[in-house]
């Protein structure tokens, strides 16, 4: 890990608070992720399984945490199982943890190897009735993939077929999405990578740079800055590029005269950023770009100063609509006639903004959240407002993350990072 290590009360923290969440009698189990394989013996980079790591801060794969509230032995209220270590596996697999690490980094003093597993998961399920197994029910996951919970919760059901089952994934949902004091630092430190990133790139662009080059430029500032790298997939758009929602091939020449649209943030110790930012190849926008860049510049200031706790996700996308519809009446791109006859299921400024404004961001990039719940303190949202305009060759968006306050306005944990066109063109100028 190239992150310096959280303090473990963040992790003993969210365990009770999960605890206090279940029911008597009852067990919750939460696996690692594999490490996924290429072909041959090649593998992608491990990412940890987000719940796991919430829960214990445990950063490596073959990781059980079990947690039993009630269980009749103390040591058992909290357990995880780890794969096994010592000096001479560190010299042929690397620095694993040991059960002494495993305290420090977690908070959990009972700690035994994965091969004891199937022997203490018997005795503790002898000892309670019902089982929370963790199934992923965030509300865009679509994957055909078999995660270790997956089959975690096959065995699980096959091997104890008379135990209830309870889902963890509610409860999670909720505690995630509301942020700890810590965990906001942790998120801070991931946007103010992603600024040192973003102005290392304001430097660099000029007419005829690549958009890989400029993913490679993001890309060395955020390892420097002891990040694993992009929190997402970073899309590079020169030009009609930023037309294409996912455009992520990055691999076309910035032509003068052009936008770019950055969507890239960095993570930090698996906290993700999300920025959105479109700079002029040139170093100076057009006037119609200007004109375009200020309406989603606005929508965006407006759309911020809803997020205060009780706001509904649903209500606020329909607002910001109603913003983004009279910006483009403004803009000459939307008539009165269009507004008129719009279909309520696809109003008109969908043909030009037809993305949402907002999403949790945390440990997942899209994270967690119940979107029918009102708005809290301490969720963090993205603002994203962007106007799409493949006729005349650009798209603009622009996002910060953000933190809902008890009172007032939001906490813009991207407060730093230059937004307004003077500024942009200042520091590509100098
Ligand atoms: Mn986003």
């Amino acid at each position: 890990m190239k992150y310096d290590r959280i303090d473990s009360k963040l992790f003993i923290k969210n365990r009770k608070n999960f605890m206090d969440k279940m029911k008597s009698k009852s067990l919750a189990v939460f696996n690692s992720n594999d490490i996924y394989p290429i072909g041959a013996d090649s593998t992608m980079p491990f990412q940890q399984n987000r719940d796991i790591f919430y829960l214990s801060g445990v950063d490596q794969d073959e990781s059980i945490l079990v947690l039993f509230p009630d269980a009749p032995e103390e040591k058992h209220r909290e357990i995880l199982f780890l794969t096994e270590t010592n000096e001479h596996i560190a010299v042929w697999e690397g620095a694993k943890l040991t059960k002494e690490d495993a305290f420090d980094v977690s908070g959990i003093r009972t700690v035994y190897w994965m091969k004891d597993f199937e022997k203490v998961f018997f005795e503790v399920m002898t000892q309670c009735d019902t089982v929370y197994l963790n199934t992923n029910e965030h509300y865009r996951a679509n994957h055909d993939t078999q995660t270790r919970d997956d089959r975690f919760i096959k065995w699980c059901k096959d091997k104890y077929p008379a135990h209830q089952v309870a889902k963890a994934n509610p409860i999670l949902q909720r505690l995630r999405s509301v942020k700890d004091p810590i965990e906001l630092e942790l998120m801070q430190k991931a946007c103010n990578i992603t600024e040192k990133a973003f102005r290392r790139t304001l430097g660099f662009v000029k007419p005829g740079v690549w958009e890989y080059e400029i993913e490679a430029e993001y890309y060395h500032e955020m390892i420097r800055n002891r990040s694993k790298g992009f929190a997402y997939t970073p899309i590079i758009a020169s030009g009609n590029n930023a037309n294409v929602l996912h455009y992520v091939e990055n691999n076309q020449q910035c032509k003068a005269g052009d936008l770019i649209l950055l969507d890239t943030g960095a993570e930090y110790a698996n906290y993700s950023s999300d920025l959105s930012r479109t700079i002029p190849v040139s170093g100076r926008y057009s006037d119609r770009q200007k004109e375009v860049y200020n309406a989603v510049n606005k929508v965006k200031k407006e759309a911020t100063k809803m997020l205060v706790p009780g706001t509904m996700w649903k209500e606020y996308h329909m607002e910001v609509g109603k913003m983004m519809t009279s910006e483009l009446l403004g803009l000459g791109l939307l008539d009165k006639a269009d507004v008129q006859n719009e279909d309520p299921d696809w109003p008109a400024y969908k043909k030009y903004f037809m993305h949402g404004t907002s999403h949790h961001i945390g440990l997942d990039t899209h994270d967690y959240g119940i979107l029918t719940e009102p708005m809290q303190a301490n969720q963090v949202f993205t603002v994203e407002p962007g106007i799409y305009l493949p006729d005349e060759g650009f798209g603009i968006r622009l996002e910060d993350d953000v933190v809902i306050q008890e009172k007032g306005e939001p906490f813009n944990l991207m407060r730093n990072i230059p937004i307004e066109i003077e500024e942009i063109e200042d520091i590509m100028n100098s």
